[in-house]
């Protein structure tokens, strides 16, 4: 071998040993840690397990952001995860609400609604518009010959969506005046006994209205009762109906219950009547003590006002009268139409609302078949303030 090919061995095996010790290098320095193998270093990595969650999601959230298998609980998939989601479900109901009732917050199926949406059995008695019908059971359908205030009965009424109800309780006639006796008529004149021209059996009309309370679920009714009878004879009533245990009996000055607390309470019937306050009847509320009615029976639209004409203004619920009356002090079919159309009545309700600043508890028409009362409440209980956007016509 000569000096030439011993040097170029040499220079060889040196190269040789060189990229040798170069791999040695960098086998014993690993690149920096990328769990999710994204080329985003994990010191850099927004979301280390690559489950598409932030990491600081997943802290916030209690889910681990080193496992992508663990992901954040959003049992409603709204993109707010349970921690910090008022109603997991999204059933309506939150979550704390539903706990203290024995409602599951964390099942959707677990719920309740009233009048037809959960939310509304948040609400207040007297931050609820129920539609009124006034003089309820002096119908057509009832046979009713003069002063009718009203097409159908009872049934039409109920499955039209009406839930409070304005009635007049006698004796079916002057030599007829037991407990037994007790009628829904109209007084027409002070000559003629009220119950001359039309009668119906308040025991019948209360038993289906308990019927048709039974085959719903969730929905508060209120009864407004101008009494010609002993309150005994009431209670004989509500009690042979079956209806005594479901009324409520609310303390003065006391915050109304939610909608939902009257119905999961069993006590989904609020009675008042037009008369004062009688200590052995507290379930019969002296409409002009817990409640105020705007005036009545007018002769034109123009006519009609927001303010208070009977009962205490200060209370929260209040009755808004909408019905008129003809030249012979008669309702009105004619004007009904007028008064209870749609855009009509959901304009003078959201301006009473306005002047009152204050929801009207009820709406009160005659001939509820004309226009579109149900329709104006279901409206107005989509808005919590007379100034949120008006919704869509149902
Ligand atoms: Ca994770
Ligand atoms: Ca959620
Ligand atoms: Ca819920
Ligand atoms: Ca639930």
């Amino acid at each position: 071998m000569c000096l030439a090919q011993t040097v170029d061995l040499m220079s060889r095996w040196g190269a040789a040993m060189m990229v040798c010790l170069l791999l040695l290098a960098g086998c014993s320095s690993p690149p920096p840690p990328d769990m999710d193998g994204d080329g985003i270093t994990d010191s850099e990595d927004a979301d280390l397990d690559g489950d598409g969650y932030n990491n600081t999601v997943e802290l916030d959230c209690m889910s681990d952001a080193w496992n992508t298998t663990s992901i954040p609980s959003d049992i409603d998939g709204d993109g707010i995860c349970d921690v910090f989601d008022s109603d997991m479900d999204g059933d309506g109901l939150p979550n704390d609400w539903e706990e203290e009732r024995g409602f599951d917050p964390r099942d959707a199926d677990s719920m309740m609604t009233c009048h037809g949406e959960s939310v509304y059995c948040l609400r207040t008695y007297d931050d609820f518009t129920f539609p009124e019908t006034h003089n309820a059971y002096s119908t057509v359908e009832d046979q009713f010959l003069i002063g009718v205030n009203h097409y159908t009965g009872l049934q039409w009424q109920w499955d039209g969506g009406i839930r409070a109800f304005m009635v007049d309780s006698h004796h079916r006639s002057d030599d007829n005046t037991s407990a037994e006796d007790v009628r829904f008529c109209h007084g027409t004149g002070q000559f003629f006994h009220p119950c001359l021209f039309g009668e119906v059996d308040a025991f019948e009309w209360v038993s289906l209205l308990g019927s048709l309370m039974d085959n719903s679920s969730g929905d508060v009714v209120t009864l407004l009762i101008e009494n010609y009878v002993p309150a005994e004879h009431l209670e004989f009533l509500f009690m042979e109906t079956g209806m005594y245990n479901r009324i409520y009996t609310h303390t003065l000055g006391d915050p109304w219950p939610s909608l939902g607390d009257l119905v999961l309470s069993g006590t989904d019937l609020v009675v008042f009547w037009e008369q004062s306050q009688n200590n052995d009847f507290p379930w019969l509320h002296d409409f002009g003590v817990f409640s105020w009615t705007t005036n009545y029976a007018e002769n034109s639209a123009e006519e009609m006002s927001c303010t208070v004409h009977r009962g205490d203004g200060s209370q929260p619920v209040w009755h808004l009268n909408n019905w008129l009356s003809n030249a012979f002090g008669l309702p009105d079919p004619v004007g009904a139409v007028e008064v209870n159309d749609y855009d009509n009545l959901l304009n003078r309700s959201i301006e009473c609302w306005q002047i009152m600043d204050n929801r009207p508890t009820f709406v009160a028409v005659d001939y509820w078949e004309e226009g579109e009362i149900t329709n104006v409440t279901i409206t107005l209980n989509k808005m919590s303030h007379w100034s949120d956007p008006i919704p869509e016509h149902p």
